[in-house]
């Protein structure tokens, strides 16, 4: 487990492979599914039977999509209310490894639990390379699990392998590539060195700095790129302490990107 730690403050971040089994998989996506397959039945769309719960789930949200343009967002929504996911938020195994490489007892747990979508041959939701740290908590770790092979083919996370120890960079909307609603970095200030695009299989553990810059791309793929990410902060940080462990620390023009999601639809 020490490596775990060397690595991640050493890389900024650190892979766990295998960490979470089929079986567990399943079960998100399987729930996941039930939302998407409830909305779908309401537009009056058909249901995929996919014998893989996760294809069965990217199918079934392809076609939900084309009948209502909101209802990912609904979904989105839903899964920071749905049980699991704050068992798993606060799952022993996590909060360990939060321990572990943020060096701290005393770890916070950030409110919103996500599922990537990321749909294939769509940008707007796209997040160019940016550093998570611009978005919340300067100090936080972000812990990502992948449902599926994810890589080149449907446009899985990129990295600046150390780059997160230049602090955090400046963000704005001129620096995208594609037309994305969130500001992201200059990329130039980055070693081309560093960026590389990791390969991720379904389960593994990723742990990464906030202010690792990172970055997907267009998914090329036929099925939704899936993925969990979860947030920790360490409660024993002074600069969190002097906030009084107030999470609303987004940056003003990050908070903005943020909000006109659901005013742009
Ligand atoms: O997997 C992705 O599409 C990127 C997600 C991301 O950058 C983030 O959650 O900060």
């Amino acid at each position: 487990m020490k490596d775990v730690k060397d690595q991640f403050l050493q890389d900024g971040f650190a892979t766990l492979p295998s960490f979470f089994g089929n079986e567990e998989i399943d079960s998100w996506a399987n729930d996941l599914g039930w939302l998407v397959e409830v909305q779908l039945k309401r537009f009056g769309g058909q249901k995929c039977e996919e014998s893989s719960p996760v294809g069965r789930l990217s199918q079934n949200l392809i076609a939900l999509n084309k009948l209502s343009r909101d209802a990912q967002g609904w979904i989105y929504d839903e899964v920071n209310r749905r049980p699991w996911i704050h068992r798993l938020a606060g799952d022993d195994r996590l909060i360990q490894l939060a321990q572990l490489v943020l060096g701290s007892k005393h770890i916070g747990i950030h409110p919103r639990l996500n599922m990537v979508m990321a749909m294939p041959g769509r940008d707007w939701h796209l997040a160019d390379w940016h550093q998570d740290a611009f978005y919340g908590p300067h100090h936080h770790l972000v812990m990502y699990v992948p449902l599926q092979a994810t890589g080149a083919h449907n446009g899985g996370l990129c990295v600046a392998r150390g780059e997160h120890k230049q602090g955090l960079f400046e963000h704005d909307l001129g620096n995208n590539s594609v037309d994305s609603k969130f500001l992201s970095l200059n990329p130039d200030y980055l070693t081309k060195e560093s960026t590389f695009r990791l390969e991720l299989n379904a389960g593994d553990l990723l742990l990464f700095s906030g202010y690792l810059p990172h970055s997907a791309t267009r998914n090329t793929g036929t099925d939704v790129r899936f993925a969990l990410t979860i947030r920790y902060t360490d409660l024993e940080d002074d600069y969190f302490i002097n906030r009084g462990w107030r999470w609303q620390d987004l940056a003003a023009s990050g908070l903005a990107a943020l909000q006109s999601r659901s005013a742009d639809g």
